[in-house]
């Protein structure tokens, strides 16, 4: 193997199943080789050829038009550690063939939620490298002027410790919490069996709860908080007025504010919890009183959002009418439907009143939206499949309608997926490029894994194992997007603690955003090199746009691996 890795050879960089597709993609620029060439797959020392193929026909990747071409050797079958090799040009990354391929990506991908808690230091049996002090306690968080109320007057303190960082900046947000909880929650509720085995040596690791329900209660404590018990209102978010520098968690801004109560948040909060009701009910011996506490929270803020339906927040008409300003992440959403139908789901399945289903309109338009932070409806429909042998009459009536909402995502997601560029159902079209694109990839593969649950058919599967193939290499930029996972992956991404800790390798398991067409604008950070859309991505740490990391984007790609890993022999 004296030849230097062929950059133009792009696969996932971990590897492949023994059963399932192999797929690696050859690209280049424009016009290039059309003629029938062969390439092989080789042991990684170079010695031994085990597979001989032909690449495919090109294809024209409609985004950038530069031409792909693939080498399917899907065929072999037999485990090691090998690289694919065309002749004149070199050979690829290597990658495992083997059972439980992804196991330590999943288990990675978990721990990474570790990694992100407030108010607690991580000591170096579980953080290794990575070990740091504590950072905001959170004891005496200041109720900004725009969240006053006559029981806690602006200046007064409330006590709002753990939770996890929401990305590279050390603020805690509802809305955005919500919906990764509501997705780890969800993995949980699939996959209860597997989940359990999966442990990632955090404090908690011995007690009889799963590592995953364990991680998920340090932010769920936290939330919790964030509710004022007096009328059920939760605070949109828990911040600094201004973004932190690039600092450790011990060394950053003191002045910690909870700000207006929202609508958004609050509907999304009782989703969690009457979700997160349902889970912990398993555990109500560890847990005394926790599922109960959970769903009284869940309804309390329900009947706030009833009497409140017009709250949303509005980050610049509160910096009109108060000090200080607020300037971080404002998870504005001017649309509230989505999260009553999501809320609304979550309580009637875990109370089975039916008036939560009645009173809102769960089935609006024939729209199934792909989940991501400001559109929540989708993940009413998950539930409502998941739990169907417990609807009530009036739920069960509609089965068919949230199947076919479920199954027309995932169809559209599965069409012409062969024909594409790169053969995954990420990219099929630009818009998939915006920030955050990686969680389209991860959340696109649990809509595909939620039609296989509904209907056993494996080219549901088979799409998302190609979507994860994406995230781990097989894409336009040939990164695989998670740090420390994969041969090329994200060193500089933005992200405060892997910036400031003197460790030279970035915090492990995080899931970079990914390709975002406009983030050069967005971000202003120097050194992009290309306005394709598929293009747009700078391992650079200003590039707050393209490479920063996100629970909500990490809590998919936990769903996406962690399930695909259950369904390995599938
Ligand atoms: O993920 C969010 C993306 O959809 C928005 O376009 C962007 C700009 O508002 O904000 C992203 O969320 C960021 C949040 O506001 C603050 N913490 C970091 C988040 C990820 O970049």
């Amino acid at each position: 193997c004296a030849q230097p890795v062929a950059e133009t050879i792009r696969l996932n960089q971990l590897g492949f199943y023994p059963n399932a597709a192999k797929v690696a993609i050859l690209v280049s620029e424009t016009g290039g080789d059309t003629s029938t060439r062969s390439f092989q797959v080789m042991t990684a020392d170079g010695r031994q050829v085990v597979f001989n193929g032909l690449l495919s026909h090109t294809r024209t990747n409609p985004i950038s038009g530069k031409l792909a071409r693939t080498a399917d050797f899907s065929a072999l079958r037999t485990t090691g550690t090998f690289r694919v090799n065309v002749p004149g040009l070199g050979h690829s990354y290597p990658f495992a063939i083997r059972e439980a391929v992804h196991r330590n990506l999943a288990i990675g991908a978990l721990k990474s939620f570790y990694f992100q808690r407030a108010s607690t230091d991580l000591p170096e049996p579980f953080a290794g490298r990575w070990h740091r002090p504590a950072g905001h306690p959170d004891q005496h968080v200041l109720i900004h002027p725009s969240a006053a109320s006559a029981t806690r007057p602006a200046g007064t303190t409330i006590s709002s410790p753990r939770g996890w960082y929401d990305a590279g900046d050390y603020n805690k947000y509802i809305v955005n919490s919500g919906i990764s909880m509501g997705t780890l929650l969800s993995l949980y509720e699939d996959y209860p069996d597997f989940c359990k085995l999966l442990t990632t040596n955090i404090p908690e690791s011995n007690n009889a709860l799963p590592d995953l329900l364990d991680e998920s209660l340090w932010n769920l404590r936290w939330m919790l908080t964030m509710q004022d018990p007096t009328d059920g209102g939760v605070y949109h978010k828990l911040t600094n007025p201004r973004f932190d520098g690039m600092v450790m968690p011990s060394n950053a801004r003191p002045d910690r504010y909870v700000v207006q109560k929202s609508v958004t948040a609050a509907l999304d909060f009782a989703a969690v919890m009457a979700q997160a009701s349902r889970v912990f009910k398993d555990y109500a011996n560890e847990l005394p009183g926790l599922a109960d506490s959970c769903r009284t929270a869940a309804v309390n803020a329900w009947q706030w959002a009833r009497q409140n339906p017009n709250a949303l927040y509005d980050q610049d008409a509160i910096n009109n009418q108060f000090d200080p300003d607020v300037s971080t992440g404002t998870y504005g959403d001017r649309n509230a439907a989505d999260e009553w139908i999501w809320a609304a789901a979550e309580l009637y399945l875990t109370t089975r009143d039916e008036t939560y289903y009645t009173v809102v309109n769960l089935f609006p338009d024939d729209k199934t939206p792909l989940p991501s932070w400001p559109q929540v409806r989708t993940l009413a429909y998950y539930s409502l499949a998941r739990l169907s042998n417990q609807l009530t009459p009036r739920g069960r009536k509609d089965l068919p309608t949230i199947k076919n909402h479920i199954l027309t995502l995932a169809n559209t997601l599965r069409q012409d997926v062969n024909s594409q560029a790169f053969q995954t159902p990420m990219g099929k079209t630009a818009s998939d490029y915006s920030w955050g694109s990686s969680a389209v990839a991860a959340n696109q593969g649990i809509a595909l894994l939620q039609a296989y649950r509904l209907t056993n058919d494996k080219s549901y599967l088979a799409a998302a194992l190609a979507n994860l193939d994406y995230l781990l290499g097989r894409n336009a930029v040939g990164y695989s997007f998670v740090t420390g996972f994969g041969s090329k992956t994200p060193m500089h991404p933005h992200h405060r603690p892997s910036i400031a800790d003197g460790v030279e390798a970035p915090v492990p398991g995080l899931l970079s955003g990914g390709p975002n067409a406009n983030a050069a604008r967005q971000d202003k950070c120097a050194g992009y090199t290309t306005t394709v859309a598929d293009e747009v991505f700078l391992d650079a740490d200003c590039s707050y746009a393209s490479n920063e990391i996100a629970i909500n984007w990490n809590a998919p790609l936990v769903y996406l691996v962690t399930a695909l890993e259950a369904l390995q022999h599938a």
